[in-house]
């Protein structure tokens, strides 16, 4: 059964380029066109469909996030042949140019966000960062497309250069005025990314402190986008709460482990 799944896929990822790099810095984001294969998106899919049991969504979070998606947790866990793709070099060497460091893998998850009359909201406004668990900035955050995802599917948004703003607060919980003002501030100054058309085996990647949201899905199609995400390899536990840490004893100011979270990318020149 193991064999049987790994030789059904193995999801390749294309190598960044100088341009790409210089855009995120730039930005705090990029669009990577075909990352990987268009077959390669197909089949990650089809492995998550399988995890499902191939039934209807039944991952939600159980609280505000339902409104705007549903995900599948780490489906890397479950599958040899997503976790090469999750915690291989391929991607890891993305990631790490990119962030021009090395970087471990944090979590992988699908985000599914159901037509708008089916819970498929908007996500508002906010940066990822608030709720990390690491001590510093510098977390590279792959967004892959699944299926077709135009913007009216719900592609994400993002204020460029955003990621030098400074750290906005926990805006998902915070519904104060000061906050609606800050937003409304940052979206004066920063100018929006433009609609993006996600094809299958895109992605987008932004940074843990660029500013971002996504459109509610208009379609009448499910949203499908995987996530994967990276983090600065030097980077200390701040002793925040987070699912992913859940039980393993992290201790805080102290490193990430490596069994857990290795370091799996590293900037171009910098293998042995
Ligand atoms: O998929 C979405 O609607 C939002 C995802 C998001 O905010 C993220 O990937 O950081």
């Amino acid at each position: 059964m193991l064999q049987e799944l790994q030789a059904e896929f193995r999801a390749h990822a294309r190598a960044v380029t100088q341009d790409e790099i210089d855009f995120y810095r730039k930005n705090g984001w990029v669009h990577l066109k075909a990352l990987i294969p268009e077959a390669e998106a197909a089949a990650i899919l089809r492995e998550i469909d399988r995890q499902r049991g191939g039934g209807r969504p039944g991952f939600a979070h159980g609280d505000m996030f339902s409104a705007m998606w549903e995900n599948v947790p780490d489906p890397s866990r479950q599958s040899p042949a997503l976790r090469a793709f999750t915690h291989g070099r391929e991607l890891g060497d993305a990631a790490a140019a990119l962030q021009g460091g090395a970087v471990r893998y944090w979590r992988d998850e699908v985000l599914l966000k159901m037509p708008a009359d089916r819970r498929g909201g908007e996500t508002p406004w906010h940066q990822d960062h608030p709720y990390t668990a690491f001590d510093r900035s510098g977390r590279p955050q792959f967004w892959i497309a699944l299926m077709d995802i135009p913007p009216e599917r719900g592609s994400l948004v993002f204020l460029s250069g955003s990621h030098k703003s400074g750290v906005l607060g926990r805006a998902f919980h915070d519904d104060s005025d000061a906050m609606k003002n800050r937003i409304a501030s940052v979206r004066a100054e920063y100018p929006q990314s433009p609609p993006l058309h996600l094809r299958p085996g895109d992605a987008t990647v932004h940074d843990g402190m660029t500013i971002h949201s996504a459109p509610p899905n208009v379609t009448s199609d499910p949203r499908w986008a995987y996530v994967v995400q990276f983090f600065v390899a030097d980077a200390l536990y701040n002793g925040a709460p987070s699912p992913v840490i859940e039980g393993l004893g992290l201790e805080v100011n102290m490193p990430f482990s490596d069994e857990r979270f290795p370091i799996v990318g590293w900037p171009p020149n910098a293998r042995a």
